[in-house]
């Protein structure tokens, strides 16, 4: 069976960054440091790859500036994951800046999984082409051009792969913008299940439509992420970029304006308090962690004031799908603030001044934390701040004096963006950190991820063959082995689908440090799954593992 990159180089979204190789020791002000230095990348490069201020790179944004005219294009953006979420945001901020224009809106988003994956993963989906290109179909259904950003960070998603293709067969109508984080040789080159194409395919298709100026390609290399493959960091970070490159100088030009809780077996609840999208970063924050960490839907959530009217999402309210589903502040004072205890941490996200705490959030003794972001100029009065554990203060009023943005009208979208793009870099370093300080990573590498979609079941043995530098077969059989908790792997195992193996992935924990460490001992299954429970930090588990051999 092909394995990820087997005979090829590594893509480098799935390298491991060598500043951060030593994170999972850290003190957490070296951690942050070290996400510092590795942002930093986003902007300076990596190696010799062409990044963000490439030649290539600039003359496709100036070109998409010119294409993008929010008063007679329609815009949709698509993606899996944090790509697509990203794009959800993007496109319910500019549609509101639309709105206070009197202009109609323009700006659609399509999720792999729909609106419930926006805080909920699901990565089944995006391993689905065909879906992907009908969603789209029906989104673009009587417009007379879309100009389409599929947006995958590892050039690999097939539920985007999908829908690029649909528009490179319609070039009369759909302008297709890919945006990713590899060179283009490194998209994945692998089958897709019920399709024709690779990945690697349709973006040689793309390049010939870029080569006639219908099609684009937004690849700056940013160099691999801080924790391995986690790429909502700076991909996400990237991704919010581009887009933001793109619609912001085009809507100036259209209007002339120019961890410790989690450690301890506690959770990490974002409350927006009237913080808006800051509230939302808090939600796609959030629904991160579970494919990245193998968290639980409980470790970590997010809770908007005004629950899904301030989310605006295009299916409406989602609360009878479940408890995960209920997003709102108030459903966290009535379902959550009962059950806090001293080992939760809420951190708080608000706008100008700390907000005032509901009395019994305060009387449950659980910590409590602030992070307020100010873009005024004339700062508001501090308000009380004692009553919180931690202050974080974000201000960004200096942005409003770059020359590039001084325009009227422009600052104050421009400052919503900064603001956001500032509570997502505060937001990824405190879930990150809570995740490294839980045993989660080791060296710089989540190996506790579900192998619940083909990518991240690929991801999963590449995992167990870097650490066991066994043979890829095995590294297989591995993870196959721990996945149904058997060290007898029958013909009916080796012969399901992966798609049955993904199933079980989704659902299972522990399963790559478990094959991991029966790899590493050549031990029975049974036995490595007894050892994590003793010792459920993952690089202690390892380390001692190795020594004892
Ligand atoms: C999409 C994605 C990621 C998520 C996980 C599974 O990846 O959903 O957002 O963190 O890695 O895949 P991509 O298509 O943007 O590379």
């Amino acid at each position: 069976m092909a394995s990820e990159g087997k005979g090829r180089e590594q893509p480098v979204t799935e390298q491991a960054n060598p500043l951060s190789s030593s994170i999972d020791i850290m003190s957490p002000l070296e951690m942050v440091s070290t996400l510092q230095a590795c942002d930093a990348e986003i902007f300076d490069g990596w190696q010799d790859f062409p990044g963000m201020f490439d030649e290539r790179i600039q003359k496709n944004l100036d070109r998409l500036v010119d294409i993008a005219n929010p008063s007679e294009s329609t815009v949709i953006f698509s993606g899996c994951g944090t790509s697509g979420r990203l794009g959800f945001i993007t496109a319910r901020t500019f549609n509101s800046w639309l709105r206070e224009q009197g202009v109609k809106e323009c700006y659609h988003s399509i999720m792999a999984g729909g609106d419930k994956a926006l805080f909920t993963s699901q990565e089944a989906v995006e391993d689905d082409p065909v879906l992907g290109a009908r969603l789209l179909q029906e989104a673009a259904e009587g417009k007379s051009h879309v100009l389409f950003f599929g947006i995958t960070c590892g050039l690999s998603a097939p539920f985007v792969a999908g829908q690029l293709d649909l528009c490179l067969q319609h070039l009369d109508r759909f302008t297709p913008v890919l945006v990713g984080f590899n060179p283009a040789h490194m998209a994945r080159n692998m089958p897709i299940a019920n399709w024709n194409k690779t990945f690697l395919q349709v973006i040689k298709d793309l390049e010939a439509a870029e080569a006639k100026g219908q099609g684009f390609l937004l690849n700056p290399v940013v160099g691999p992420e801080q924790i391995t493959g986690s790429s909502r960091m700076k991909s996400g970070t990237a991704t919010k970029l581009l887009l933001e490159s793109v619609l912001l100088p085009a809507h100036g030009k259209s209007f002339h304006q120019v961890s410790l809780s989690l450690r301890e077996g506690g959770h990490l609840y974002y409350y927006s308090a009237g913080s808006g999208s800051l509230g939302i970063m808090g939600l796609i924050d959030a629904s991160e962690c579970p494919p990245t960490y193998g968290a639980s839907l409980d470790d970590v959530r997010g809770f908007l004031e005004g629950g899904f009217s301030t989310l605006g999402n295009s299916d409406g309210d989602l609360s009878h799908l479940g408890p995960h589903f209920q997003i709102s502040t108030d459903d966290f004072t009535k379902h959550m603030v009962a059950s806090l205890s001293a080992k939760d941490l809420v951190i708080f996200l608000c706008k100008e001044q700390v907000c005032d705490v509901d009395q019994r959030i305060m009387g449950s003794g659980c910590r409590i934390a602030c992070v307020v972001v100010s873009t005024s100029q004339t700062p508001s009065p501090p308000g009380d701040q004692d009553k919180f554990h931690v202050v974080v203060q974000l201000d960004l009023s200096s942005v409003s004096q770059c020359p590039v943005i001084s325009g009227t009208g422009l600052w104050k979208w421009a400052a919503l963006l900064y603001s956001e793009l500032a509570v997502k870099w505060t937001l990824n370093a405190v879930s990150t950190g809570a995740h490294i300080l839980k045993g989660k990573v080791f060296n710089n590498t989540m190996i506790d991820l579900k192998p619940s979609n083909v990518k991240l079941f690929h991801r999963a043995v590449g995992i167990i063959q870097r650490y066991s530098n066994l043979p890829v077969e095995q590294c297989r059989d591995y993870l196959l082995r721990a996945l149904y908790s058997t060290d007898t792997l029958t013909e009916d195992i080796q012969n399901s689908p992966l798609a049955q193996h993904i199933k079980i992935g989704a659902s299972k924990l522990r399963v790559v440090p478990t094959a991991l460490l029966a790899a590493l001992l050549k031990r029975p299954i049974a036995e490595a799954e007894k050892i994590l429970q003793q010792q459920p930090i993952t690089r202690q588990a390892v380390l001692a593992s190795l020594n004892q051999q």
